[in-house]
């Protein structure tokens, strides 16, 4: 029987499966210009054999410099064959009517977008010095929103226990790492230059260095997918004018792990499917409609009364339209399954 601490090897870890003997050997002596290294990089999948992935990235550079891993890594992971990725936010042509007005599913949506500076490091791998110099061209890049998205930043360092449980809790803020993000060094000198961003309505947030230097966020209460996608969309279009962020025509937006590499977007919804949650089908039928499915506090967490957080499974060689359309399909598709259950 596992002890209660030991953590169950997962024999189809990425790294492992692609860091061969020949692999390792050429990149044993690779240092960025951030100083990553291959230890630096696969350190998190030695720590937790539980990993499906196991690697970070510590800079832009790292997916060029440590290539011969990322490359099938990210073929992989995101079943893509490195021939160029592209974005697109029109929405113009798709069905953008509410799915669910009554609110009897959907509970909330949300989609957010990872993005990391070109000229500094990850969170992985950023020094302190430049995480503060990065969490005020952040604060400044935010002054001057739009219409509703106008708000205020509100560093972690200093923000009383009980207000940031709260805002956790209410699935807004960020906690510390997790021990996957923890061996990869993301949690170095918390809480120090970490932060959010709010707008008056709460409904569009920025994360300032969690697991990327920014994690760009619109969320509502509700089914209204179109009005959450383009309130983001908008935001971007006035946050690109400020800050250059890593990007490749191949990887699209750069992002701490390969698993968010492309569009870095994950929209989703709390959904709540009692009936066909409990059906044998539920897991293939998302599989299917290319959906993920998480617990209702996100990653690694649990539902909670038949409520189930569904999103997006790829991110990379896929556009921004498509999630969108993919996420819309996918939950019509669910509300009908869970109707003719009632
Ligand atoms: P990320 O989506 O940023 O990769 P997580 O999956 O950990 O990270 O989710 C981060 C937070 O966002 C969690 O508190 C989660 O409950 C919340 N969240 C995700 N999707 C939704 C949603 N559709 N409605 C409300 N909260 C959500
Ligand atoms: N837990 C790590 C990363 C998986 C992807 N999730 C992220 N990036 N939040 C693993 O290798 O399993």
């Amino acid at each position: 029987m596992l002890l209660m601490t030991e953590k169950k090897t997962n024999p189809d870890m990425l790294m492992k499966k692609h860091l061969s003997d020949t692999v390792a050997l050429a990149l044993a002596g690779v240092t960025t210009s951030h100083g990553w290294t291959l230890k630096k990089a696969v350190q998190s999948g030695i720590d937790n054999p539980d990993s499906s992935i196991g690697v970070y990235a510590g800079d832009p550079e790292s997916y060029t410099a440590f290539a011969t891993l990322f490359d099938p890594i990210i073929k992989e992971y995101h079943r893509y064959d490195m021939s160029g990725h592209k974005s697109d936010f029109s929405l113009a042509g798709l069905p953008v009517e509410n799915l669910d007005p009554e609110g009897r599913y959907v509970i909330s949506t949300r989609v957010r977008v990872g993005r990391n500076f070109q000229k500094y490091a990850f969170p992985s791998a950023i020094s302190a010095e430049d995480r503060a110099a990065m969490e005020a061209e952040i604060v400044e890049a935010l002054k001057g929103l739009p219409g509703t998205l106008q708000g205020e930043y509100y560093p972690l360092d200093g923000m009383s226990e009980e207000n940031r449980q709260k805002m956790i809790a209410d699935h807004f803020l960020f906690k510390q790492g997790d021990r996957f993000l923890e061996s990869a060094g993301v949690n170095r000198d918390w809480p120090k230059n970490r932060g959010i961003f709010f707008s008056l309505d709460k409904r569009f947030l920025v994360w300032v260095s969690e697991e990327d230097s920014m994690r760009i966020i619109s969320m509502q209460p509700g089914a209204d997918i179109a009005e959450v996608f383009t309130r983001l969309a908008t935001a971007l279009d006035f946050i690109n004018q400020k800050v250059q962020f890593a990007f490749d025509p191949v990887r699209g937006y750069y992002t701490t792990c390969p698993t968010n590499l492309g569009t870095a977007m994950r929209a989703s919804v709390h959904i709540r499917i009692p009936k066909f949650s409990a059906s044998p089908d539920f897991e293939h039928t998302c599989k299917e409609l290319g959906l993920s499915i998480r617990g209702i506090h996100g990653e690694h967490s649990e539902s909670a009364d038949g409520v189930y957080d569904i999103s997006n499974k790829r991110r990379l060689g896929i556009t921004e339209r498509e999630i969108y359309s993919q996420l819309y399909q996918g939950v019509k598709k669910l509300i009908e399954l869970e109707k003719s259950l009632e």
